[in-house]
């Protein structure tokens, strides 16, 4: 820290309780708090902001904290670590971030990252909106310079309006500036973030907060346990009623199935709807795992089929949005043909890109539990339909076998997958984090999961850049281990967090899918310059040896056999490692499977 700010740290911390124009015994605590030595007045305890924001997450049981520490939440890090708060000290908070939000979307509590203010808020922001995007609880807490500085746009420490700039960017942006509403602006934020519509939320904490001194008594009692933060939300009857009049009078019906549905944690109920009814169901990336991919009523791989066939789509806990075709055009049947059922917690979702027949307004554990309870005597889905589905299947599940068959030297992504498919069906506790673009989507449609919120994903926004925050939330709250498939590309927007893996001993294998570049390693500068293309990277690098720089292991590797090794071994250790897997730059296609939204120049000059 340098040496002038550290002490101006200081004497705001003392400036400010003098301000406060309290007691002479608050002074004294103030003082104390800096570390010089004064008498204490046995006759009143103190508390200050530091401790009242650690004693309400204690209260609302929060045990672990992501962030990077500084100015002005040093301390604040320290003492919650020493108050048993587990401190996972990231490298850049954009990780940290992502590491809170996938804690969010496992526990179904916020997840908390800690930054210090203006550029470590900026870089945790970017998780915070991603959050909020796909709907994962998170609280970011950030420090921030003097309000009368900042709104008088003096030129303070790192300053910054942050919370006028996280306000648009997720769920809602509180500040609290007084010690005595740490207690409830804590509880404000952890409601908001889990309560209807999961989401971010920016809390925002002034330096000069930290340091406010009050009565520990009153403090304590200022403090706020959350009464049932997420309280179950119930469709109507008559609701209820709607969608299964629709639902019975199907002839092709489809169940779509969400993360929201993987968030809910509703598991059974969602099992025991899709065997009851015997309803085909398609399950978006992050649902795999709710039933076993291998489940005989799964559609994964009769997706386009049952899209543009289906007469009744039920939505349980996923949007209409881009990643659904928005429900409309050719990947789905004519419109008007089909008909929507949608489970969702969000009422402004329902019609938000086709009209819904039958809207269930609720969270999915309660709406699935009231479906199953309104299906008495309840026909299984028509024969003719299952078998046309089954048969789509089967045509498509041998073309997949017969692409994995396939040995070609070098690899290419379905060779490898092959072997991580096979580890995963022997690891089924794993949990998989994936980004990319070939490795993502060629990872998503071979490797089958078979655990509820096994999969990890690039979720609503296909943004890179997860990889690391989300093996290290998922490796801390799961205590499992971790499998991160990661395009070469992808990996770096995180990687360095491999130190962050390493320093807690996190027991994440990263296996790297090494095509020198972005979608493909072949791209040429046309001009013939010595820069490279810009899709593409160092050729042939050994990304295996930066795990070995930080005491891990790594595997460099070339063929399926030795593969499989190299990722057994580290599964088995547990020991941090990257595997480098050589691909053959030249197979990748361009944007992986979402090419056709990828605008092209036709002009050439
Ligand atoms: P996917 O990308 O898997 O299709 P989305 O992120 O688009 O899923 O959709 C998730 C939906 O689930 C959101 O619209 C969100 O409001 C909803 N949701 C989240 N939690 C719940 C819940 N507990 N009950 C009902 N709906 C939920
Ligand atoms: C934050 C754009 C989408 S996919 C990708 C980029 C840069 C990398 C693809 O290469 P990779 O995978 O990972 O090597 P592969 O197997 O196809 O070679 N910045 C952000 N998010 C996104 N989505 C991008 C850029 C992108
Ligand atoms: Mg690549």
């Amino acid at each position: 820290m340098l040496d002038h700010v550290a002490k101006r740290e200081k004497t705001t911390t003392a400036n400010d309780a003098l301000n406060a124009k309290q007691s002479a015994t608050l002074t004294v605590a103030a003082e104390r708090h800096d570390g010089k030595s004064a008498e204490a007045d046995a006759s009143q305890k103190l508390t200050d902001g530091f401790h009242l924001v650690l004693d309400a997450l204690k209260l609302n049981d929060i045990k672990t904290i992501y962030g990077v520490p500084g100015i002005p939440v040093s301390d604040l890090a320290r003492m919650a670590q020493g108050e048993g708060i587990r401190v996972i000290s990231c490298r850049h908070e954009q990780n940290a971030g992502n590491a809170a939000a996938i804690a969010g979307f496992l526990t179904k509590k916020p997840g908390i990252c800690l930054t210090v203010s203006a550029p470590g808020f900026l870089n945790g922001l970017t998780a915070l909106a991603n959050a909020t995007t796909n709907c994962f609880p998170m609280i970011l807490i950030s420090g921030s310079s003097e309000r009368e500085i900042v709104d008088l746009q003096q030129g303070d420490y790192e300053e910054m309006d942050q919370m006028a700039i996280a306000k648009p960017l997720c769920k809602a942006a509180y500040r609290v500036l007084h010690a005595q509403d740490i207690g409830i602006g804590l509880a404000r934020a952890i409601r908001t973030a889990v309560s209807g519509r999961p989401g971010g939320v920016y809390l925002d904490l002034p330096a000069k907060l930290l340091g406010q001194v009050m009565d520990a008594e009153a403090g304590a009692k200022s403090l706020v346990k959350v009464v049932e933060a997420a309280p179950a939300q119930f469709p109507s009857p008559a609701a209820i009623e709607r969608a299964l009049d629709i639902l019975k009078s199907a002839k092709r019906p489809l169940i779509i199935l969400g993360k929201g549905a993987a968030y809910a944690q509703a598991d059974d109920e969602i099992r025991t709807l899709i065997e009851k009814t015997g309803i085909p169901y398609l399950p978006m990336s992050m649902a795999k795992g709710l039933l076993p991919d291998t489940h005989p009523q799964s559609a994964s791989a009769a997706r386009s089929l049952v899209l543009k066939q289906a007469d009744v789509v039920m939505l349980i806990g996923a949007r209409l949005n881009w990643l659904l075709a928005h429900g409309k055009g050719k990947t789905w049947g004519e419109t008007g043909s089909q008909k929507f059922i949608q489970i969702d917690i969000e009422p402004r979702e329902m019609d938000s890109n086709v009209g819904i027949a039958a809207p269930l307004v609720g969270d999915v554990g309660s709406c699935v539990s009231a479906l199953l309870a309104g299906m008495k005597d309840w026909q299984k889905a028509p024969a003719a339909w299952i078998d046309t589905v089954n048969a789509r299947k089967e045509a498509n599940l041998a073309k997949m076998s017969s692409k994995l068959a396939k040995n070609p030297s070098p690899m290419d992504f379905h060779s490898a997958l092959g072997v991580l498919r096979k580890v995963i069906k022997e690891r089924p506790d794993t949990v998989l984090v994936n980004e990319g673009a070939n490795t993502l989507d060629m990872a998503r449609s071979v490797i089958d999961i078979y655990q509820p919120r096994k999969r990890l994903d690039v979720g609503t926004w296909g943004v890179m850049g997860i990889g690391m925050g989300f093996a290290i939330g998922a490796a801390v709250e799961t205590g499992k281990p971790v499998l991160a498939i990661e395009g070469d590309s992808a990996f770096g927007f995180s990687g360095m967090e491999i130190e962050t893996i390493c320093r807690y001993n996190l027991p994440v294998c990263i296996v790297i899918f090494n095509n020198n570049g972005i979608y493909r390693g072949t791209d040429v500068n046309p001009t013939g310059g010595s820069d490279l293309a810009p899709m593409v990277f160092i050729k042939d690098a050994r990304y295996n040896k930066m795990m070995e720089a930080f005491g891990g292991a790594g595997a460099h590797v070339t063929t399926p056999d030795e593969l499989s090794r190299a990722v057994n071994d580290a599964m088995d250790s547990g020991k941090p490692t990257i595997i480098n897997v050589v691909i053959d730059p030249a197979v990748g296609t361009e944007s992986g499977n979402i090419g056709n939204l990828n605008p092209q120049s036709v002009v050439t000059r």
